[in-house]
């Protein structure tokens, strides 16, 4: 596989400073090398450069909106032109409201190739807020709401813009909703599987249903993974941290399957607030899930069918 990586050093989204350190930090951890390692091509283009978005007024419900936006059309436009490409973009963040960009990028992909876009979404919120939701007014808990096509988010990207179907998109993980966005993701049709549901059903189990219905579809898999999916004395490195999250292992069996089935197109890592680590523990296993994500095998080396 050829791999690009794009950094995205955007903090504005979250309400507190240090996910801009994010894509530095996976660098240091050595993310370029582990994929080398694994056989891959890597290129590494840097940070994107935001595209001023001045255009926009400032909106209540959304803080820092011109940032956010400006982030997320630079990102479209990076994320389109590297997978048309042919090659496969790893957005290194930076906070969550980065997927505004990068799942829409890969929806225009999707349109331009007629395949169907799925999405799934590793992290402990929904993200499913808008800016006359959001307790918080902060962006990334917005992501899946805006690439959904909530329509007060219009103005961000061009209207004519291909959306994600909400009945496409995979949460898992999921511990934190809020009122308003567990009536909207429920009305949406989202497919959320809970901690709860990794308790009672294992996540070999929902990882398989997940991908059967990927590949009967024919459809193209974007991956977003929140620092926040994995439990909190795992990777403590994130602004928000909620307790009884994912396990080391439950993390990388994810990431295992999704190499073994081929339907993986693109990968978001966001939320690493490297300001609030424990001595770069976070970024590593950030870096060894994205080896597991790419072939990497207690017992053999990446190969897998086309
Ligand atoms: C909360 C927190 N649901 C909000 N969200 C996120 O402010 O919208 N934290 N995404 O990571
Ligand atoms: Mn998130
Ligand atoms: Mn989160
Ligand atoms: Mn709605």
């Amino acid at each position: 596989t050829t791999i690009t990586l794009i950094g995205a050093p955007i903090e504005e989204g979250s309400g507190r400073r240090g996910a801009a350190m994010g894509p530095t930090a996976l660098r240091i951890a050595g993310i370029d090398t582990v994929l080398r390692d694994l056989g891959h091509t890597v290129h590494d283009e840097g940070d994107v450069k935001p595209l001023p978005a001045r255009d926009l007024a400032n909106h209540p419900g959304a803080n820092n909106l011109q940032i956010v936006a400006a982030f997320a059309r630079a990102l479209h436009d990076s994320v389109h032109d590297t997978v048309r490409k042919g090659h496969f973009p790893i957005i290194l963040g930076g906070d969550h409201a980065l997927s505004m960009g990068s799942v829409s990028g890969m929806a225009r992909h999707a349109a331009d190739v007629g395949r169907p876009l799925f999405v799934l979404w590793l992290d402990a919120h929904a993200d499913f807020n808008s800016p006359s939701t959001s307790p918080s007014g902060n962006m990334h808990g917005m992501p899946v709401a805006f690439f959904c096509g909530q329509a007060e988010f219009a103005p961000i990207l061009p209207s004519d813009r291909p959306l994600v179907d909400p009945k496409k998109v995979f949460q898992v993980g999921i511990r934190s909703v809020d009122d308003r966005e567990r009536e909207e993701i429920t009305e949406h049709g989202v497919r959320v599987f809970d901690m709860r549901a990794v308790d009672e059903l294992g996540m070999a189990h929902i990882m398989r249903q997940i991908l059967e219905e990927v590949r009967a579809a024919n459809g193209l898999l974007h991956v977003s993974l929140d620092v926040d999916f994995m439990d909190p004395e795992l990777a403590p490195g994130v602004g928000t941290t909620v307790p009884g999250g994912a396990t080391f292992r439950e993390a990388h069996l994810i990431m295992e399957v999704l190499w073994e089935s081929g339907l993986v197109s693109s990968l978001d890592v966001v939320e690493l607030n490297p300001f609030l680590d424990d001595r770069g523990k976070s970024a590593r296993i950030l870096v060894e899930l994205t080896a597991s994500l790419f072939g990497r095998r207690v017992l053999d080396r990446p190969t897998r069918s086309a």
